[in-house]
Order: C-alpha cells, then sequence, then structure tokens
C-alpha cells in the first residue's frame, strides 16, 4: 500500500502500473488497493498543493500515476455484495476554458472512489443533464472560473427543475468567482473552495441520498416536475437586453455634457508618458482593461473585434474617446498564435474566442509565416491603425502580445504543457523555441510595422500557485531572460508585461528589467503571496510603473449602489496610491487599472463611473497629496 502511495506521489507511473499488478497477484483487494494505497497518495499530494508545498505540474503527474494504477485495479473491484460506486457528472460550464481546476477535483473525486463522468470544459449545459439522465447521476459538479459564465449553473439547475431531476442529484459548484451566497442564490447544494472540501462535502453528500431507484423511479420525477413548476413560474424572466449596447448609446449621448468640463493641463499621451517617468501630472492616468467591452460604441460582435483589423481600430477610438482612457490596452484573446499554428479556436459571436482543439504532437509544430491572412498579422495590422487612432486622440496605444507560453499551453493543452513539465521538459522547452520564434516575429513586426506606444506581453503562467519559480525559470523565464527581454532593447522599447495571475514570482520583475506591469491584486489570497500597491511601490515601484487592483467584476454591477460602490473604490485606490507614492519619495508613477479584463458583456456606465471619476476627482487629489508634500 505504501508503495502504491509513494508511485503516486512520484508520479511514476510505471511504477504504480506495477505495483497494482504486484498486489492483484499477491491477492490484495483491488478496492482496498485503491483507496489505501493509490487514493491515499493522491491527498498527501494535495494536501501539499494546499500548503503551498506543491504545484499543479506535481498534481497532474500524480494523477496520470493515480489512474494508470486504477485501469489495472478497477476491473477487479468485487461488485457482488459491494456498494456501486456513487456516479458524479463534472466539467466546466460553457464558454469556459478554465480546466486546470475542474481537472483537480475530478482527480480527488475519483481518489474518493466516485465514478467520474468528464465532460471536460467549455461544455454545453444540456450535456450535464443529459449525463446525469444517462447514467442515474449522484452528484453534478460544476466550476467556472468566470463571471461571465458562471450564471450557466443556475442554467443547469433551473433545466434539471423542469425536467423533475432536481431532487434525484445533489448539485455543486466552484471555482474562483464562486461565493456561497451565489451558490444558495442559484439553488446549488454546496459550494466550496478546493479540491479536497469538494471531495470531503461529496462523501458526506452521498450518504444522505436515497437509494439510485427511488430517486430517479418515473413516480419521484413526476412529483419534481410539479413541485419546481411553480417555483420557476414564480421567477422573474431575465430581460433580454443588450446591457452593453444600451449603457455604451447612454454614455455617448452624455459624452459632450461631461467628459469636456474635466479640467486637464496635459494630453492623455503627456500624462501617461509623464507617469511613466515619475515626472509631474495633473492627475493619475486611467486605463482599465476595457477591450472587447469597447466594441458596443461601434457596435461590432466579438468576432470581428479580434480577426477584423479596421473593427478593431475602431474599438480602439471609440474606447479611448468614451471611456475617456490615457492609453488603451489592446487585449482581444489568447489564442492568436495557436490559431495561426493550426489549434481549432471557437468564435462565438458575443464573448472572448477559446482554443478548444489542441495539437497532438510537439514535433509537428511548424512556426508559421507571418504573412497576410494569419491573425497575428491582423493584430499588427489592426494595432497599426489603431495607434493612429490613439494619437488622432491625444493618447498612446499598449498593443498586446501572447507571451510564448500562454501561446504553447493554447496549443497544446495547459494541463498536458503543465505535466510535461515535470516528465518531458525537453519536449516543452522545443515547443517553446517554436513558440517563442513566433512571439520575436510578431513583436518585431509590432516595432517596426504598427509602432505602438508600447507592447506588452501576457506572461500569466508566472503564476506561484501553479508553476514553482524553479518550473517558471526553467521554461518560459528562460526565454524571456534570454530572447524577448533582450529584442525589447534592441528596439529600446520598454519591457511591459500583464499578469493576470493570484502570486506571480514578483522577483522576476527585476530579472526583465520591467517597466511597466499589469497585475491583479486577490485580497483572500494576501497570505499567500497577492500583493497590493502598499507592497509593489515600495518594493518595485521605482523601476517599474504599476498598474491595476481594481477588481475587474465589479464593473458588472451598474445599479445606484454598484456604481457608488466603484466611485468610493476608485477614490480610496486613488488616495492610497498618491500616499503611498509620496511616503516614497515619488509623484505619479502608477496607472489606475484592472490587471485584467473589464468583462466584454459589461454595461459601460459602470466603466465610465470610474474613469470620469477619475478625471473629475484626480487632479484635486494629486494637488492635496504630491504638492503638499514637494
Ligand atoms: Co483566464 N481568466 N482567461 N486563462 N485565467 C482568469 C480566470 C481571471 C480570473 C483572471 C483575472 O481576472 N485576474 C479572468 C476571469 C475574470 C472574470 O471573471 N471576468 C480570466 C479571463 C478574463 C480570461 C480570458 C477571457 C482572457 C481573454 O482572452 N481576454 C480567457 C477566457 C477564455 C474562455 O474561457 N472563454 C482566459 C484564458 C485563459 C487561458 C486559456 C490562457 C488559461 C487557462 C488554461 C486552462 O485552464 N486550460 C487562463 C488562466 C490560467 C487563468 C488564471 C491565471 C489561472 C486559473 C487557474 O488555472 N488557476 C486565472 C486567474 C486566477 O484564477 N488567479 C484566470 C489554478 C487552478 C488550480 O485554480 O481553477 O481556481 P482554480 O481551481 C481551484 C478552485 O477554484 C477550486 O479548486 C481548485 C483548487 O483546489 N475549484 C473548485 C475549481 N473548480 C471547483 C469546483 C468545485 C469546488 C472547487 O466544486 C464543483
Amino acid at each position: 500500500m505504501k508503495g502504491l502511495a509513494d508511485a503516486v506521489v512520484e508520479g511514476d507511473d510505471e511504477l504504480a502500473e506495477e505495483l497494482a499488478q504486484k498486489a492483484l497477484d499477491e491477492g490484495v483487494d483491488a478496492y482496498d488497493a485503491i483507496i489505501h494505497g493509490l487514493s491515499r497518495g493522491m491527498l498527501i499530494v494535495s494536501e501539499q498543493y494546499e500548503k503551498g508545498e506543491a504545484y499543479v505540474p506535481q498534481l497532474l503527474i500524480a494523477s496520470t500515476a493515480m489512474y494508470a494504477g486504477m485501469d489495472i485495479l478497477t476491473p477487479h473491484v468485487k461488485v457482488e455484495g459491494a456498494e456501486k460506486p456513487a456516479v458524479l457528472v463534472i466539467g466546466s460550464v460553457e464558454g469556459d476554458v478554465h480546466d486546470i481546476g475542474k481537472n483537480l477535483v475530478k482527480t480527488l473525486m475519483s481518489a474518493a472512489g466516485f465514478k467520474v463522468i468528464d465532460l471536460g470544459a467549455d461544455a454545453p449545459l444540456e450535456q450535464f443533464v443529459e449525463a446525469a439522465k444517462e447514467n442515474k447521476a449522484d452528484i453534478i459538479s460544476m466550476s467556472s472560473l468566470m463571471t461571465t459564465t458562471m450564471t450557466g449553473m443556475e442554467e443547469v439547475i433551473e433545466m434539471l427543475q423542469e425536467e423533475g431531476l432536481r431532487d434525484a442529484v445533489k448539485v455543486i459548484v466552484g471555482g474562483a468567482p464562486i461565493s456561497e451566497d451565489f451558490a444558495e442564490k442559484i439553488g446549488a447544494d454546496a459550494m466550496r473552495h478546493d479540491a479536497s472540501s469538494a471531495t470531503e462535502w461529496a462523501l458526506e453528500a452521498v450518504k444522505t441520498l436515497p437509494p439510485t431507484e427511488e430517486r430517479w423511479s418515473d413516480q419521484q420525477i413526476a412529483l419534481a416536475r410539479t413541485k419546481y413548476r411553480k417555483i420557476l413560474a414564480a421567477k422573474v424572466p431575465k430581460a433580454a437586453v443588450d446591457i452593453g449596447r444600451v449603457t455604451a448609446e447612454k454614455v455617448m449621448k452624455e459624452f459632450d455634457s461631461v467628459v469636456p468640463k474635466f479640467v486637464s493641463t496635459m494630453t492623455k499621451a503627456e500624462r501617461f508618458t509623464a507617469a511613466f517617468q515619475d515626472k509631474n501630472v495633473d492627475r493619475l492616468p486611467i486605463a482599465p482593461l476595457a477591450c472587447g467591452v469597447s466594441r458596443k460604441f461601434v457596435p461590432c460582435t466579438y468576432k470581428d473585434y479580434s480577426t477584423n483589423a479596421q473593427k478593431y481600430a475602431e474599438c480602439v477610438h471609440t474606447g479611448i474617446k468614451y471611456f475617456n482612457l490615457d492609453t488603451f490596452v489592446g487585449l482581444t484573446d489568447l489564442c492568436v498564435d495557436a490559431a495561426d499554428f493550426g489549434a481549432d479556436v471557437r468564435y462565438p459571436e458575443e464573448d472572448t474566442p477559446a482554443a478548444k482543439g489542441h495539437l497532438e504532437d510537439y514535433e509537428k509544430l511548424e512556426v508559421p509565416d507571418l504573412k497576410e491572412g494569419t491573425r497575428a498579422y491582423n493584430l499588427v495590422m489592426g494595432n497599426k491603425l489603431a495607434t493612429e487612432k490613439a494619437h488622432s486622440l491625444n493618447a498612446t496605444m499598449t498593443a498586446l502580445i501572447e507571451g510564448p507560453m500562454v501561446a504553447l499551453t493554447q496549443i497544446m493543452g495547459a494541463s498536458r504543457v503543465l505535466a510535461d513539465i515535470k516528465t518531458n521538459p525537453d519536449v516543452v522547452k522545443k515547443g517553446l523555441e517554436k513558440t517563442t520564434e513566433y512571439v520575436e516575429n510578431i513583436m518585431k513586426m509590432m516595432f517596426e510595422e504598427a509602432q505602438p506606444d508600447n507592447l506588452c506581453m501576457v506572461t500569466l503562467w508566472t503564476n506561484n500557485f501553479i508553476l514553482s519559480a524553479d518550473e517558471y525559470l526553467m521554461t518560459e523565464g528562460a526565454v524571456m531572460q534570454n530572447r524577448i527581454a533582450p529584442l525589447y532593447k534592441k528596439y529600446n522599447k520598454p519591457v511591459v508585461i500583464h499578469n493576470c495571475s493570484d502570486a506571480p514570482h514578483w522577483d522576476l520583475i527585476h530579472k526583465w528589467d520591467t517597466k511597466a506591469y499589469s497585475y491583479t491584486y486577490y485580497p483572500h489570497e494576501a497570505d499567500k503571496g497577492s500583493r497590493d500597491y502598499r507592497y509593489l511601490i515600495t518594493n518595485h515601484g521605482k523601476e517599474t510603473m504599476f498598474m491595476g487592483q481594481t477588481s475587474p467584476i465589479m464593473f458588472l454591477d451598474n445599479s445606484p449602489e454598484g456604481i457608488k460602490n466603484i466611485q468610493e473604490n476608485t477614490m480610496q485606490l486613488m488616495e492610497g496610491v498618491l500616499n503611498t507614492l509620496k511616503d516614497n519619495g515619488m509623484q505619479s508613477k502608477y496607472v489606475i487599472s484592472t490587471g485584467c479584463e473589464v468583462p466584454p458583456g459589461a454595461p459601460c456606465d459602470s466603466v465610465t463611473a470610474e474613469t470620469y471619476l477619475v478625471a473629475e476627482k484626480g487632479p484635486e487629489l494629486q494637488k492635496r497629496i504630491i504638492r503638499q508634500c514637494a
């Protein structure tokens, strides 16, 4: 048993198979070998992960070893007399390609003895119900990592209610944006913050369920259908309005009577450039990543925004104008390179594109020609036009491209690449060589053709919850250091990085001589390493200009309370930042921003609630706090 557990902890799939076979040969009960051997090993690694002693690659290879052993043992589990394993349907909901957390939940549920039906990522909502019916499931487990997809969970629960199946299964939901309140509001049975507590809950929950045949009987289903019909009828139907478009029209109508009245003594470009150098400014620059949402002013679909250079430039133009931004950060989606390498990308009309079909073989990766017809070429041309438009408004343009590791994980699949870092590091490095070459070509073309004011690189895998510093430095860290940062230098451009992680490896900022860094702060992860502006300005502020801190999720709420909340939050942030700058002998090196994209379906007046407030109150605060210090 110890050998089996150790094989899992070590991520040694061959040893797990060998010992599983040995257990069978020596007459050990197969079920005991799974639970007291393989599963115990998986629990050890998962505890190490929770304590920050292990990282995602180790969890992934441990799960491969566990499944390898289980493949040998499971056919020998004695069914007679033994209880049938409980059935759990799992998936990341439609529209959401994040699947690392879901895969961890799946692994621990399998380790706990559940029969797991995995619908994968971006799973159509009806599939949760269909799979539950087909397998007479005990539990449905849904993950969502985005505020834009979490509402899908409620739809699944409503479908279960409509079909009279709600009482036949327990429903658990989870993922970063999911709260207990949300779970209760949508009628889920539970939410948990991590994979191990989700598994503990599931083990208890199945104990309280009546027998399968009773729950899934026609009679129970008919009764439940009647019961929930009333509940569903009482629900207020969701209004089918395009909130982005409605609020965009409102913002455009009010623009002339509001924005020209803001007192400013600098142009947007002057302000942004001065802040970059910590020089005197009339107020702090403002630039939430209101990227996809700016398409509502044009209007155009998300697909047009991300694949049509002209439309993209128009969105940048209207975004800068109506949101009153000092720079536009040109985030479209993170699968531009993946599409050019041949990965299958899904382009929903109204949402961010996602890489779905990944490539099989690292060896077959071929660096595409950067020519007309490729997505990267369109991105460069879009940024060329967008830069002209930004300059016509006296603002700056910050183009954005995927870093080599984001590109590789989008091409090959994130969980696979992360596991391969441990088992096949050379193959990953070779893959990175190819994506780095393409990224370099795009950088050169951006600098030579598009000539944006800044070029921002997405390096979200520096996330300290996912990769250790060594693992990161061995992979993308190495190419950032040796190839990407020097290329910025060659073109005499500042290194600008975007990272939407909870806890990046902050010490790397020095290594690539990063001049601007867009970050996200997660207050609930502060004890694990997520850092706020106080820490960042104090420790790295002299070398690096930070942009971030505002939660993008806040912009979803444009109710009067929501708007008030945004304004209070922005005011506090401006005051706090200015005082911190002053305490550190600085005056302007910070941009009020979001560090991650404002959801592309968000209302536009929630964005202006922040940007207009900065324009209105910023100058007086700047005078009061900074000038006083001088
Ligand atoms: Co994106 N992304 N991403 N991303 N990404 C987030 C989620 C984001 C929070 C970043 C941010 O704002 N700071 C943000 C969402 C914001 C919002 O809610 N509106 C975001 C965004 C905006 C996007 C894009 C839209 C970016 C763009 O293109 N403009 C795009 C979306 C594409 C799409 O889905 N349609 C996108 C794309 C990607 C990549 C593909 C590049 C990549 C995912 C690769 C993959 O999973 N295959 C990615 C990544 C890696 C992230 C971050 C950095 C990390 C997520 C992760 O894997 N964490 C993330 C920022 C963050 O969360 N810090 C971010 C590690 C993992 C172990 O944790 O999944 O949380 P997690 O799982 C935890 C718990 O949540 C829990 O258990 C696990 C640990 O034990 N848990 C459950 C999970 N499911 C559970 C179920 C349960 C119980 C517990 O019961 C059922």
